[in-house]
C-alpha cells in the first residue's frame, strides 16, 4: 500500500528546437504539468513523477494544461486521499478510484504514472520488469510536421534518415498531402512510411485520400474525426493504406469498438491519450487478441515519460516503430538524461521506477508556476 502525504504541480515550458505544425495548431513551445507524488510505501519515503500530456490549448483533445491542473487539485487528488485512508490505494487501484470522475484521461494517467514511479522505485522494480519486457531496446520512428516547402520538408526528412530513424511520419492536412507524400517516397523508394491527418478530413475528401494508396504507406493516422467511428470503418473499405486510428481511441473498450466496426487495422496506442500505462496494456492485449498490430505514439514526452514508452514499446504487440524519438526531436534541454537514438534504436531503460529523478536546474528553469497540495492532511 502506498500513502501519499503532498503532491506538487508544476505548469512546464519546454521550448521546441523548431516549430512544430500540424492540422490543428503551430506550437513552438511544449507546455505541460509535471505531477511530483512524495509518498510513504513499506515506512519509507519514496518520490514519484509523471507527467500530463494535455497540451496548453484543447485542440488535440479536449484536455488542457490548466484544467488538468485544476481537475487534479479538485477532484482526483481528494479522492485518491478518501481511499488512502483504508489503506487501498496502490497504483493498479488508481485508475478505479478515478473512475467516478468522467474524462480527463490524461490528468489521470499523470497521476497514475506518478503513484507507479514510486511504489515501483521503492521495490527497486523497473517499468520493463513490472511489465515482463524482455526487449532491451525499440525501434524508433519520428514525426515530420508540415513544412513551409516540399524542398525544405525534403531537407528535414533527409536529416532524420541520417540520425537512424526508421520510419518517418509525416503530417497531412487538406493542401498539403499528395504532393509531399509523392516527394518524399520518390526521394526514399523505400523508406517505412506513414502519414498522420489529425482529425483534418471528412468522408468527401474519400476520393482524394485514396490517392495516398499510391505510395506504399504503412497507414494513414486518424484522417477523420475523432468520434467519427463508422465513417473510418467506410473509408477503409475504398482505401487499400491500412486505417489506424489515434485520437479515436481512448481505452480498451473503445479500441474493441474501432476493431470490431472495421475501423482499425492498426492503433497508435498513447499512454497519456487512454487514462495511464495499465490502460495501455489492456488495448494492447485487446488489440493482439485481434491480430490488431499497435505502436507506441507520441505526446512530445520529456524524459519524464520518454522512456516508460520505450519500455511499453516493448510489449510484443509493439510490431511497428513508434513516435518514441531522441530528446533532441524536441528538445535542446530535458528534464532528465536525454533519450538518445543509436543505430535507430531507443534503449529501454534499466533503472528502477517509471523516469530517472528530474534535473533540478533543469525543472526550475522550465518551471512557470507550481502548486503544492497536502493529500495526508486533507
Ligand atoms: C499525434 N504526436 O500523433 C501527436 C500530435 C501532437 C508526435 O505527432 C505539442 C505540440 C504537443 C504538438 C502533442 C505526434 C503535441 C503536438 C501531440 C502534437 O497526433
Ligand atoms: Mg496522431
Amino acid at each position: 500500500m502506498i500513502q501519499i502525504d503532498h503532491v506538487t504541480l508544476r505548469e512546464v515550458r519546454m521550448p521546441l528546437v523548431a516549430p512544430f505544425t500540424t492540422s490543428f495548431s503551430t506550437q513552438t513551445a511544449r507546455t505541460l504539468i509535471a505531477v511530483e507524488v512524495a509518498a510513504r510505501m513499506g515506512g519509507r519515503e519514496v518520490t514519484g513523477w509523471g507527467e500530463c500530456g494535455a497540451l496548453a490549448e484543447p485542440v488535440y483533445s479536449e484536455e488542457y494544461a490548466a484544467g488538468a491542473m485544476d481537475v487534479t487539485e479538485r477532484f482526483l487528488l481528494p479522492r485518491l486521499a478518501q481511499v488512502q485512508r483504508d489503506g487501498s490505494l496502490t497504483a493498479e487501484t488508481v485508475g478505479e478510484h478515478l473512475e467516478p470522475v468522467v474524462g480527463h484521461r490524461m490528468a489521470k494517467a499523470a497521476l497514475e504514472a506518478a503513484v507507479l514511479d514510486a511504489q515501483l522505485k521503492a521495490a527497486g522494480t523497473p517499468f520493463a520488469t513490472y511489465l515482463g519486457v524482455t526487449r532491451d531496446r525499440v525501434p524508433s520512428g519520428v514525426s515530420v510536421g508540415i513544412q513551409d516547402s516540399i524542398p525544405q520538408l525534403l531537407d528535414v526528412v533527409a536529416g532524420y534518415l541520417a540520425e537512424g530513424y526508421q520510419r518517418i511520419k509525416l503530417k497531412i492536412q487538406p493542401g498539403w498531402d499528395v504532393d509531399p507524400v509523392r516527394a518524399v517516397r520518390e526521394a526514399h523508394p523505400d523508406v517505412p512510411l506513414q502519414v498522420d491527418a489529425n482529425a483534418a478530413y471528412t468522408l468527401v475528401d474519400s476520393a482524394h485520400l485514396r490517392r495516398l494508396d499510391a505510395f506504399e504507406l504503412l497507414l494513414i493516422e486518424q484522417p477523420l474525426a475523432e468520434h467519427d467511428l463508422r465513417q473510418h470503418a467506410a473509408l477503409a473499405q475504398v482505401m487499400t493504406t491500412p486505417m489506424c486510428l489515434d485520437e479515436s481511441v481512448v481505452s480498451a473498450a473503445s479500441a474493441a469498438d474501432a476493431i470490431a466496426m472495421g475501423a482499425a487495422a492498426v492503433i497508435n496506442i498513447k499512454p497519456s491519450r487512454v487514462g495511464g500505462y495499465l490502460e495501455a496494456r489492456r488495448i494492447h492485449e485487446v488489440a493482439r487478441a485481434a491480430g490488431v498490430a499497435v505502436w507506441c505514439g507520441g505526446m512530445l514526452e520529456t524524459g519524464l515519460a520518454r522512456g516508460a514508452n520505450a519500455a511499453l514499446a516493448g510489449l510484443p504487440g509493439f510490431t511497428l516503430p513508434g513516435d518514441i524519438s531522441a530528446s533532441s526531436r524536441f528538445y535542446d534541454r530535458d528534464l532528465t538524461t536525454p533519450y538518445v537514438i543509436e543505430d535507430g534504436y531507443i534503449r529501454v531503460p534499466e533503472f528502477a521506477g517509471l523516469c530517472e529523478e528530474p534535473d533540478a536546474d533543469a525543472l526550475a528553469d522550465f518551471t512557470v508556476s507550481e502548486r503544492r497540495l497536502d493529500v495526508a492532511a486533507s
